[in-house]
Formats: structure tokens, C-alpha cells, sequence
């Protein structure tokens, strides 16, 4: 029998249905905003933005930040005044399978590298012109190169998800000899199902000792679910960006990867949630890109609140639609006045114009409100006061 607040909690039975024998596990995050989030179209941060993510990103709570020196003289100097701040996430600099490229993230002061090599066939045969021969040579010497300099260093299996498995398996277990801390196992163009990332990465974990992390494009629309099954097969951190923004259509989002490790994978974890919001509002500040309205967590209409029956509800008790309170993530709930309206709205809102409330003429505003058939006409905030942003850990429960 479970404790009597958690039977209080709105999402009791969802949480069992979620739950798996094991016992959650520590997920990580690391945070590509800086490296694949430039990669979007529209995005180039100045130095002083990158550095000020940086921050953001690292009170937030996320384990690795990534950026890479090697873009340009601009990358690399926001790259060493990352380095100086002396935050609590490591800064891992992401640089091609290269002496060059390692020697920059040595000169930046790095202590965490990552190095990235495609080698799915099309990738080693009309990319790079070499050989599987020459791309685990390559591989090799990178590993052990940075390694004698005595930087961490993850190795990214890119197109991991297109490579003919022994030959990825192969690569995998040459770099983990030659002393690599942690592979990242991609999905570059995004063409797995759950399934088959559970599969890919089961594939590699069964062979390797050291971590996994996921890095899953999100070309049809799988990047979160793709990132969560590597998880489940033995991964152990997501890459993500705000907003999810990257290359084409992107990577998992950090609102998203965030809030589902804490409430549906139980994860432990401190992130600070309430500051998701935030986080968005940082990049459309910067980039001009605007999250749509739809987008979970952070889009203006996640917290909004609209048909009659639904208004009904969330006047009495708003967790009756909504999966977790829009003030644990730093996010407002609002509710619409229009056709839908219905008639408890109808009266909630009489009540906010300062009117007497009766039966008879909420029916009357409500049936008024639809035969003006002019759809949304309001969208108000709703119980703004209890709605300010608090920075503190507390705000992390399920309802209100
Ligand atoms: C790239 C490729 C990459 C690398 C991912 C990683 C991918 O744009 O350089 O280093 O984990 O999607 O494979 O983003
Ligand atoms: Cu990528």
C-alpha cells in the first residue's frame, strides 16, 4: 500500500503503470547549446551570450556543457573564459578525430575533450575518403594522443545508428582499450524507432565497460523517446539543447529530457526546473526564435486552459489537466475566454469584471460568447499571485 500522499498525488496510478522493477537510476545531461544548438539555422550566439548560458546551464544543474574551439578565434576564446569560470559541470570541448583540433582544446586549458568520427560506410566512403582501417587507426591515435595529455575524452561513434554493427562494436572496444572515458552512440539523421536504439545501444553496452551517452537527431519526431530507450539499454546521459534546437530539426530539448527524468524516470537528480522557462526565454532573447506555442513545457500554450469542461475542472483543482504544476517549471497557466467558455467560465470571468454572479446570466454570457462565433476573444493568467518565479528546489512537486 502506498503512503497516503503519494495516493493523494493526481498521478499515483500513471507513476505505477511507469514504473519498472529497477530502481531509477542518476541520468546525466549534457547540454550541446553551445555547440550543436549553433549548428541551427538562425542561431550564432555572441561571447558574452555563450558565456552567459554557460552559466544558466550550469545553475540549472546539468552535468557536461559542450562547445567547440575549433569553429572559429570567437569559439575558442568563449571556450577559455568558460573554462575560468569555474563552474560545476565539465566544459568539454568537441573537436574533430584530429591532432590539430586536440591541440586547440589543449591550448583552451580543457580537461574534457570530445572527439567525433563518422563511420557508417557513406560517412567513411563519401565524407571522410578513408578506410574502416584508416578510421580506427585514426580513432586510435586520437584516443591515445589526447590521452597522454592527460584530458578526459569522450569519442562520438558518429552515424553509430547506420554502421554495420561489428564494425561499430570493433571501434567501440579499440578506444575503450586505448583508455577513452565515455563513447556517445549517435543517431546523426535521426532514423531510429525506441526500439532499435534500445537495440544499437544494448549492442554496444554488452561489449564495453565505460559510460554511454545517447546523442539522437530528431528527424521524424523520435530524438526524446530514441534518447530515453539508449537509457533504458544502459545509457547513461542524454545530450540535449534549449528548445532542442540543432542541426535540421535537432535533438531532444532539455525541458523535456529534464522533466521526464524527474517525474516519469524518477531519476535523482537537482535540477532546477523552475528555470526552464527562463532558459527558453534566453535563446528567443538572443536568436529571435520563438519555441511554438504547442511545445511542451515551455510554449505559450502548454498552461493554457480553453474548453468549458476543462475550465470547470481547473477552476476547482487545475491538476485536473495538468501532468505537474506550470510553476515548477517556471511556466504560467493561463485560461481563454471564447466560444468555449461554458458556463462556470462564464461566471469566473463576471466575477474578474467586478459583475454579480447568477446562474441565469453566466448561461446568457456563456451562449452570448458563442454566437459571437469570433473564437478566442481573451487569455488571461490565472492565480498570478501564487505564480511568481521562486528559485528553490522545493517547487518540485507533483500538483498544487
Ligand atoms: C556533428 C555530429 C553529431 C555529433 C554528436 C556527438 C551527431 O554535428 O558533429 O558528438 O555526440 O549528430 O552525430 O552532432
Ligand atoms: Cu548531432
Amino acid at each position: 500500500m502506498a503512503p497516503k500522499s503519494a495516493m493523494n498525488d493526481p498521478n499515483h496510478y500513471a507513476y505505477k503503470y511507469n514504473s519498472t522493477e529497477e530502481k531509477p537510476k542518476r541520468i546525466h545531461i549534457l547540454d550541446s547549446t553551445l555547440r550543436e544548438g549553433e549548428q541551427h539555422p538562425g542561431i550564432t550566439f555572441t561571447n558574452k551570450q555563450r558565456i552567459q548560458i554557460a552559466w544558466m546551464l550550469d545553475y540549472f544543474g546539468v552535468d557536461q556543457i559542450e562547445i567547440s574551439p575549433i569553429i572559429s578565434n570567437d569559439h575558442k576564446e568563449a571556450t577559455k573564459t568558460i573554462l575560468k569560470q569555474g563552474l560545476k559541470a565539465d566544459i568539454v570541448a568537441h573537436v574533430r578525430a584530429l591532432r590539430a583540433d586536440v591541440d586547440v582544446a589543449i591550448d583552451c586549458d580543457a580537461n574534457w575533450t570530445a572527439t567525433y568520427l563518422g563511420i557508417s560506410d557513406i560517412h567513411l566512403k563519401d565524407k571522410l575518403r578513408i578506410t574502416r582501417e584508416d578510421a580506427l587507426e585514426r580513432a586510435v591515435e586520437t584516443v591515445e594522443y589526447t590521452k597522454s595529455h592527460g584530458l578526459k575524452m569522450r569519442f562520438t561513434m558518429e552515424d553509430a545508428s547506420r554502421t554495420e554493427p561489428q564494425f561499430l562494436v570493433k571501434m567501440c572496444k579499440a578506444i575503450e582499450e586505448a583508455g577513452v572515458d565515455r563513447i556517445s552512440i549517435t543517431d546523426t539523421v535521426g532514423i531510429m524507432r525506441p526500439h532499435g536504439m534500445y537495440n544499437l545501444v544494448k549492442t554496444v553496452k554488452d561489449e564495453v565497460k565505460i559510460p554511454l551517452d545517447v546523442h539522437c537527431h530528431n528527424d521524424i519526431g523520435f530524438a526524446l523517446a530514441n534518447a530515453f530507450a539508449g537509457c533504458d539499454a544502459g545509457a547513461e546521459q542524454i545530450h540535449t539543447t534549449i528548445d532542442g534546437v540543432g542541426e535540421r530539426t535537432g535533438i531532444p530539448p532539455l525541458a523535456e529530457t529534464a522533466v521526464a527524468l524527474t517525474y516519469l524516470y524518477k531519476s535523482p537528480n537537482n535540477f532546477r526546473l523552475d528555470m526552464l522557462m527562463d532558459l527558453s526565454r534566453l535563446i528567443e532573447q538572443y536568436t529571435s526564435i520563438k519555441p511554438y506555442d504547442s511545445k511542451p513545457i515551455v510554449g505559450s500554450s502548454a498552461y493554457k486552459h480553453k474548453a468549458g469542461t476543462h475550465l470547470a475542472a481547473i477552476l476547482r483543482n487545475p491538476a485536473a489537466y495538468e501532468p505537474i504544476s506550470p510553476k515548477s517549471v517556471g511556466n504560467r497557466r493561463r485560461i481563454v475566454f471564447g466560444e468555449l467558455v461554458g458556463k462556470t467560465g462564464a461566471s469566473y470571468l463576471m466575477s474578474l469584471l467586478g459583475l454579480k454572479v447568477d446562474s441565469q446570466n453566466a448561461k446568457a454570457v456563456a451562449a452570448g460568447l458563442k454566437s459571437l462565433r469570433m473564437g478566442d476573444l481573451l487569455d488571461i493568467p490565472l492565480e498570478d499571485r501564487f505564480e511568481r518565479k521562486i528559485i528553490n528546489d522545493s517547487s518540485k512537486t507533483g500538483s498544487e
